[in-house]
Protein backbone atom coordinates (compact mmCIF):
# COMPACT_ATOMS: atom_id res chain seq x y z
CA UNK A 1 0.00 0.00 0.00
CA UNK A 2 1.14 3.52 -0.84
CA UNK A 3 2.19 5.75 2.34
CA UNK A 4 0.10 8.51 2.33
CA UNK A 5 3.39 10.98 2.41
CA UNK A 6 4.08 10.27 -0.68
CA UNK A 7 1.10 12.04 -1.64
CA UNK A 8 2.54 14.99 -0.15
CA UNK A 9 5.49 16.59 -0.30
CA UNK A 10 5.46 18.69 2.43
CA UNK A 11 4.75 16.18 5.11
CA UNK A 12 7.44 13.64 4.22
CA UNK A 13 9.64 12.36 6.41
CA UNK A 14 12.87 14.08 5.75
CA UNK A 15 15.02 10.55 5.90
CA UNK A 16 12.95 9.43 3.90
CA UNK A 17 13.25 12.54 1.32
CA UNK A 18 17.37 12.23 1.79
CA UNK A 19 17.64 9.08 0.91
CA UNK A 20 14.81 9.15 -2.20
CA UNK A 21 17.58 12.66 -3.36
CA UNK A 22 20.58 10.20 -2.55
CA UNK A 23 19.21 7.49 -4.44
CA UNK A 24 18.30 10.18 -7.81
CA UNK A 25 21.73 11.70 -7.76
CA UNK A 26 23.86 8.53 -7.95
CA UNK A 27 20.99 7.61 -10.55
CA UNK A 28 21.95 10.36 -12.33
CA UNK A 29 25.80 10.14 -11.82
CA UNK A 30 25.57 6.73 -12.96
CA UNK A 31 23.29 7.89 -15.88
CA UNK A 32 26.15 10.05 -17.11
CA UNK A 33 28.67 7.44 -16.63
CA UNK A 34 27.15 4.92 -18.66
CA UNK A 35 26.80 7.62 -21.58
CA UNK A 36 29.88 8.71 -21.64
CA UNK A 37 31.21 5.58 -22.16
CA UNK A 38 28.95 4.28 -24.39
CA UNK A 39 29.62 7.41 -26.96
CA UNK A 40 33.58 6.12 -27.01
CA UNK A 41 33.74 3.93 -30.25
CA UNK A 42 37.33 2.69 -30.94
CA UNK A 43 38.31 3.05 -34.36
CA UNK A 44 41.96 1.36 -34.46
CA UNK A 45 44.34 0.11 -32.44
CA UNK A 46 47.44 -1.81 -32.88
CA UNK A 47 50.84 -3.02 -30.74
CA UNK A 48 52.58 -3.14 -34.13
CA UNK A 49 53.63 -6.77 -33.09
CA UNK A 50 52.00 -8.53 -36.00
CA UNK A 51 53.95 -9.76 -38.54
CA UNK A 52 53.23 -6.40 -40.89
CA UNK A 53 52.16 -3.19 -40.43
CA UNK A 54 48.44 -2.48 -40.56
CA UNK A 55 47.28 -2.02 -44.11
CA UNK A 56 45.68 1.91 -42.82
CA UNK A 57 49.24 2.86 -41.89
CA UNK A 58 51.56 3.82 -44.75
CA UNK A 59 54.74 3.86 -42.68
CA UNK A 60 57.11 5.53 -45.64
CA UNK A 61 60.28 4.00 -44.47
CA UNK A 62 59.67 3.13 -41.33
CA UNK A 63 59.94 -0.53 -39.92
CA UNK A 64 58.93 -2.72 -37.63
CA UNK A 65 61.63 -2.95 -35.14
CA UNK A 66 62.16 -4.64 -31.68
CA UNK A 67 61.52 -2.11 -28.61
CA UNK A 68 64.88 -3.04 -26.97
CA UNK A 69 65.23 -1.29 -23.56
CA UNK A 70 61.62 0.64 -24.00
CA UNK A 71 60.32 -3.03 -23.11
CA UNK A 72 58.11 -2.49 -19.84
CA UNK A 73 58.19 1.08 -20.03
CA UNK A 74 54.87 2.53 -19.54
CA UNK A 75 51.39 1.93 -17.40
CA UNK A 76 50.47 -0.95 -16.55
CA UNK A 77 48.46 -2.12 -19.98
CA UNK A 78 49.88 0.03 -21.66
CA UNK A 79 53.57 -0.67 -22.50
CA UNK A 80 56.22 -0.64 -25.15
CA UNK A 81 56.94 -4.23 -25.65
CA UNK A 82 57.40 -6.81 -28.77
CA UNK A 83 57.76 -4.26 -32.06
CA UNK A 84 57.26 -0.71 -32.39
CA UNK A 85 56.91 1.42 -35.79
CA UNK A 86 60.48 3.12 -35.62
CA UNK A 87 61.00 6.00 -38.62
CA UNK A 88 63.56 8.34 -38.93
CA UNK A 89 63.37 11.99 -38.90
CA UNK A 90 61.76 13.73 -42.10
CA UNK A 91 59.92 10.54 -42.88
CA UNK A 92 56.21 10.67 -42.78
CA UNK A 93 54.13 7.97 -41.15
CA UNK A 94 50.41 8.26 -42.12
CA UNK A 95 46.99 6.60 -40.72
CA UNK A 96 43.97 6.67 -42.68
CA UNK A 97 41.05 5.86 -41.29
CA UNK A 98 37.46 5.80 -43.31
CA UNK A 99 34.17 4.90 -42.91
CA UNK A 100 33.73 6.18 -39.39
CA UNK A 101 30.75 5.93 -37.11
CA UNK A 102 29.24 9.78 -36.48
CA UNK A 103 31.20 11.46 -33.78
CA UNK A 104 32.38 15.45 -32.96
CA UNK A 105 36.16 14.48 -31.78
CA UNK A 106 38.55 11.85 -32.18
CA UNK A 107 41.70 10.90 -29.11
CA UNK A 108 44.88 9.61 -30.96
CA UNK A 109 46.96 7.65 -28.15
CA UNK A 110 50.32 6.23 -28.12
CA UNK A 111 53.72 5.64 -27.12
CA UNK A 112 56.20 7.85 -28.38
CA UNK A 113 60.14 6.89 -27.52
CA UNK A 114 62.33 10.00 -28.79
CA UNK A 115 65.61 7.81 -30.34
CA UNK A 116 69.30 9.02 -30.13
CA UNK A 117 70.42 12.20 -30.39
CA UNK A 118 67.82 14.24 -31.13
CA UNK A 119 68.83 18.18 -31.13
CA UNK A 120 65.39 19.94 -29.82
CA UNK A 121 64.86 23.84 -30.44
CA UNK A 122 67.03 26.12 -32.67
CA UNK A 123 69.96 25.71 -35.22
CA UNK A 124 71.01 22.92 -36.96
CA UNK A 125 71.81 19.80 -35.78
CA UNK A 126 68.88 21.17 -33.74
CA UNK A 127 65.43 21.48 -34.81
CA UNK A 128 64.04 18.54 -34.43
CA UNK A 129 59.81 18.77 -33.90
CA UNK A 130 57.57 16.00 -33.70
CA UNK A 131 54.47 16.90 -35.36
CA UNK A 132 51.31 14.84 -35.53
CA UNK A 133 48.39 16.56 -37.46
CA UNK A 134 44.78 15.35 -38.28
CA UNK A 135 43.46 16.14 -41.50
CA UNK A 136 46.06 18.52 -42.73
CA UNK A 137 46.03 20.73 -39.24
CA UNK A 138 49.08 19.67 -36.81
CA UNK A 139 47.48 19.81 -33.15
CA UNK A 140 50.71 19.44 -31.64
CA UNK A 141 54.42 20.62 -32.45
CA UNK A 142 57.31 20.18 -30.11
CA UNK A 143 60.86 19.43 -30.15
CA UNK A 144 62.55 16.78 -28.55
CA UNK A 145 66.42 17.22 -27.35
CA UNK A 146 68.65 13.79 -26.14
CA UNK A 147 71.56 14.54 -26.74
CA UNK A 148 72.72 16.93 -24.02
CA UNK A 149 71.18 17.91 -21.10
CA UNK A 150 71.77 21.86 -22.41
CA UNK A 151 70.01 21.16 -25.27
CA UNK A 152 66.22 23.01 -25.76
CA UNK A 153 63.25 21.19 -25.85
CA UNK A 154 59.87 22.78 -26.11
CA UNK A 155 58.25 19.97 -25.09
CA UNK A 156 57.28 19.90 -21.52
CA UNK A 157 55.36 16.60 -20.77
CA UNK A 158 52.13 16.80 -17.90
CA UNK A 159 52.21 14.56 -14.90
CA UNK A 160 52.73 11.07 -16.04
CA UNK A 161 53.23 11.59 -19.45
CA UNK A 162 57.10 10.86 -19.05
CA UNK A 163 58.37 7.61 -19.15
CA UNK A 164 62.14 8.16 -19.24
CA UNK A 165 65.15 11.12 -19.72
CA UNK A 166 67.93 10.88 -21.10
CA UNK A 167 68.52 7.36 -20.46
CA UNK A 168 70.17 4.67 -22.57
CA UNK A 169 67.06 2.18 -23.78
CA UNK A 170 69.52 1.06 -27.26
CA UNK A 171 69.96 1.51 -30.32
CA UNK A 172 72.89 3.76 -31.29
CA UNK A 173 75.28 5.09 -28.26
CA UNK A 174 75.61 3.79 -24.88
CA UNK A 175 76.18 6.84 -23.77
CA UNK A 176 77.73 10.07 -25.32
CA UNK A 177 75.04 12.03 -27.17
CA UNK A 178 72.66 9.11 -27.88
CA UNK A 179 70.83 8.49 -24.70
CA UNK A 180 67.16 8.29 -25.07
CA UNK A 181 63.67 9.65 -23.82
CA UNK A 182 60.38 7.62 -24.09
CA UNK A 183 56.58 9.33 -23.30
CA UNK A 184 53.01 8.03 -22.86
CA UNK A 185 52.03 10.99 -25.26
CA UNK A 186 47.95 9.61 -24.78
CA UNK A 187 47.80 10.82 -21.38
CA UNK A 188 48.67 14.45 -22.86
CA UNK A 189 45.37 15.90 -22.72
CA UNK A 190 46.25 17.31 -26.08
CA UNK A 191 45.64 14.08 -27.63
CA UNK A 192 41.99 13.51 -26.45
CA UNK A 193 38.64 15.35 -27.68
CA UNK A 194 40.56 16.60 -30.81
CA UNK A 195 37.83 18.76 -32.70
CA UNK A 196 36.57 16.13 -36.20
CA UNK A 197 33.76 14.94 -37.32
CA UNK A 198 34.67 13.80 -40.96
CA UNK A 199 33.68 10.43 -42.29
CA UNK A 200 37.41 9.53 -42.92
CA UNK A 201 40.42 11.34 -40.54
CA UNK A 202 44.30 11.41 -42.30
CA UNK A 203 46.44 11.20 -38.66
CA UNK A 204 50.15 12.30 -39.94
CA UNK A 205 53.19 11.89 -37.36
CA UNK A 206 56.76 13.41 -38.74
CA UNK A 207 59.87 14.86 -36.53
CA UNK A 208 60.31 17.48 -39.32
CA UNK A 209 62.94 20.74 -38.79
CA UNK A 210 66.97 21.49 -40.10
CA UNK A 211 67.85 19.60 -37.46
CA UNK A 212 67.06 15.90 -39.03
CA UNK A 213 69.70 13.51 -39.55
CA UNK A 214 70.48 10.01 -40.43
CA UNK A 215 68.45 6.90 -38.77
CA UNK A 216 71.70 5.64 -36.67
CA UNK A 217 71.95 9.14 -35.25
CA UNK A 218 68.73 9.99 -34.28
CA UNK A 219 65.14 8.62 -34.72
CA UNK A 220 61.32 8.15 -33.26
CA UNK A 221 58.92 5.37 -32.54
CA UNK A 222 55.50 4.63 -31.39
CA UNK A 223 53.68 1.86 -29.75
CA UNK A 224 49.61 0.97 -28.87
CA UNK A 225 49.06 3.20 -30.91
CA UNK A 226 45.21 3.59 -30.39
CA UNK A 227 42.40 5.88 -31.45
CA UNK A 228 38.58 6.40 -30.64
CA UNK A 229 36.04 8.95 -31.73
CA UNK A 230 33.22 10.09 -29.92
CA UNK A 231 30.40 12.54 -29.62
CA UNK A 232 28.41 10.45 -31.81
CA UNK A 233 25.91 9.06 -29.53
CA UNK A 234 25.18 5.14 -28.87
CA UNK A 235 27.69 3.32 -31.30
CA UNK A 236 26.76 0.72 -33.84
CA UNK A 237 25.58 -2.55 -33.39
CA UNK A 238 28.15 -4.39 -34.22
CA UNK A 239 29.86 -6.88 -31.51
CA UNK A 240 30.21 -4.97 -28.47
CA UNK A 241 33.53 -4.97 -26.63
CA UNK A 242 34.46 -3.49 -23.96
CA UNK A 243 37.33 -0.94 -24.24
CA UNK A 244 40.32 -1.29 -22.60
CA UNK A 245 43.68 0.69 -23.01
CA UNK A 246 46.40 -0.46 -25.32
CA UNK A 247 47.88 -3.03 -24.31
CA UNK A 248 50.96 -4.77 -25.31
CA UNK A 249 48.83 -7.97 -25.90
CA UNK A 250 46.00 -7.09 -27.55
CA UNK A 251 45.13 -8.16 -31.07
CA UNK A 252 46.90 -5.79 -33.77
CA UNK A 253 44.55 -5.12 -36.82
CA UNK A 254 45.45 -6.66 -39.66
CA UNK A 255 42.13 -6.56 -41.80
CA UNK A 256 42.85 -5.94 -45.47
CA UNK A 257 40.92 -3.34 -47.10
CA UNK A 258 39.82 -0.18 -46.66
CA UNK A 259 37.37 1.34 -43.35
CA UNK A 260 38.70 1.29 -39.99
CA UNK A 261 39.94 -2.06 -39.21
CA UNK A 262 38.28 -2.05 -35.56
CA UNK A 263 34.69 -0.60 -35.19
CA UNK A 264 33.95 -1.63 -31.70
CA UNK A 265 31.05 0.29 -29.76
CA UNK A 266 31.96 0.45 -26.08
CA UNK A 267 29.87 -1.99 -23.73
CA UNK A 268 26.60 -2.43 -25.58
CA UNK A 269 26.27 0.63 -27.53
CA UNK A 270 22.47 1.25 -28.10
CA UNK A 271 21.18 -0.90 -25.33
CA UNK A 272 23.39 1.35 -22.56
CA UNK A 273 22.76 4.35 -24.26
CA UNK A 274 18.48 3.86 -24.16
CA UNK A 275 19.42 2.57 -20.42
CA UNK A 276 21.52 5.94 -19.39
CA UNK A 277 18.58 8.07 -21.23
CA UNK A 278 16.00 6.25 -18.79
CA UNK A 279 18.36 6.46 -15.83
CA UNK A 280 18.46 10.28 -16.11
CA UNK A 281 14.50 10.51 -16.93
CA UNK A 282 14.12 8.50 -14.06
CA UNK A 283 16.07 10.60 -11.79
CA UNK A 284 15.12 13.83 -12.63
CA UNK A 285 11.66 13.31 -12.35
CA UNK A 286 11.98 12.04 -8.84
CA UNK A 287 14.30 15.26 -8.14
CA UNK A 288 11.45 17.55 -9.09
CA UNK A 289 9.34 15.68 -6.66
CA UNK A 290 11.54 16.05 -3.21
CA1 LIG B 1 54.67 -3.35 -29.48
CA1 LIG C 1 70.33 5.28 -27.62
CA1 LIG D 1 69.11 16.63 -35.12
Amino acid sequence: MKAAWLDQPDRRPSFARARLRAVAVGALLFAGLVGAVTAQTTVFSTNFDGASIPPEISPGTALLTGVQGYAGLGPAGNQFGGNFLRSETANVVTLQLNGLPAHTSINVLFLFAAIDSLDGSGVFPAGDFFDVSVDGVTFFSESFANATPSQIQSYVPPAGVELARHIDLGFSGPGSFFTDSAYNLGADPVFSNIPHSASSATITFQIRGEGNQSLDDESWAMDNLFVSVAGGGPGPTTTPTPTTPPTATATPTQTAGPGPAAVVPTLSGPMLGLLALALAAAAVFFLRRL
